[in-house]
């Protein structure tokens, strides 16, 4: 079976098994990361070089980390004829750009409120850096926004690993309360739409922690 190894309340995470659970795959998860520790052994670092969560291990033995990669991962080797990584060159394209701009324009803002108002005692939250994230963040799914403005998912029609990737984090965007945040209708009515999706709301809708 297939093994995640990870805390749940890995943003990262549960990316992963939002996957997981969108492609119907069976699988064990395995509590690594945060004060679980477990991730500075010579083992670990053979499936996750960095020590962070999570990766992915298969009967095997074969390992992959990097969340994006794991999800490009499970639908390559596992659900080839998905719709959820279309395989026709620019949609896979669209589909690739999209997980990539999340990584690289919103994970650094989201970090930084989320650590700060989430995991930061409130005497020793820095509000102006949270304040200054929120409005890097903004920006970002301000971009989102005017996409879903024509269509419901984030790359056209159809929902896919996209949609998983910046999923957890619109939760997040949505669930705190954020100083500064835009109202923004369209990311609000797509924030709907995966809520109804059970995967989602299984792993991604819980209360932040
Ligand atoms: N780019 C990596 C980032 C992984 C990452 O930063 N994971 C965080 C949790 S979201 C982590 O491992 N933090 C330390 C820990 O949990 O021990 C990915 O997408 O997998």
């Amino acid at each position: 079976m297939i093994r995640l190894w990870g805390r749940n309340t890995s943003s990262n995470v549960m990316k992963v098994l939002h996957g997981l659970d969108e492609l119907g795959l069976p699988f064990e998860r395995i509590d690594v990361g945060g004060a679980f520790g477990g991730t500075a052994t010579p083992d670990y670092r053979a499936k996750q070089p960095l020590g962070l969560v999570p990766a992915l291990e298969e009967p095997d033995g074969f390992t992959l980390f990097e969340s994006n990669a794991i999800l490009r991962y499970l639908c390559n080797a596992h659900a080839p004829t998905s719709p959820l990584y279309p395989t026709e060159p620019r949609a896979r394209g669209v589909v690739d750009a999209w997980l990539d701009l999340q990584q690289t324009a919103l994970t650094a803002p989201h970090t930084v409120f989320f650590i700060g108002l989430v995991r930061t005692p409130p005497e020793k939250r820095d509000m102006a850096a949270i304040a200054a994230a929120v409005q890097q963040a903004a920006g970002i799914w301000k971009l989102v926004d005017a996409r879903l403005a024509e269509h419901p998912w984030i790359t056209g029609d159809t929902f896919t690993i996209a949609d998983i990737a910046w999923g957890i984090h619109v939760h997040r965007w949505m669930a705190l309360d954020l100083p500064g945040r835009p109202d923004l209708a369209n990311v609000t009515a797509w924030y709907h739409r995966l809520l109804a999706r059970p995967a989602f709301a299984r792993h991604c809708a819980g209360p932040l922690a």
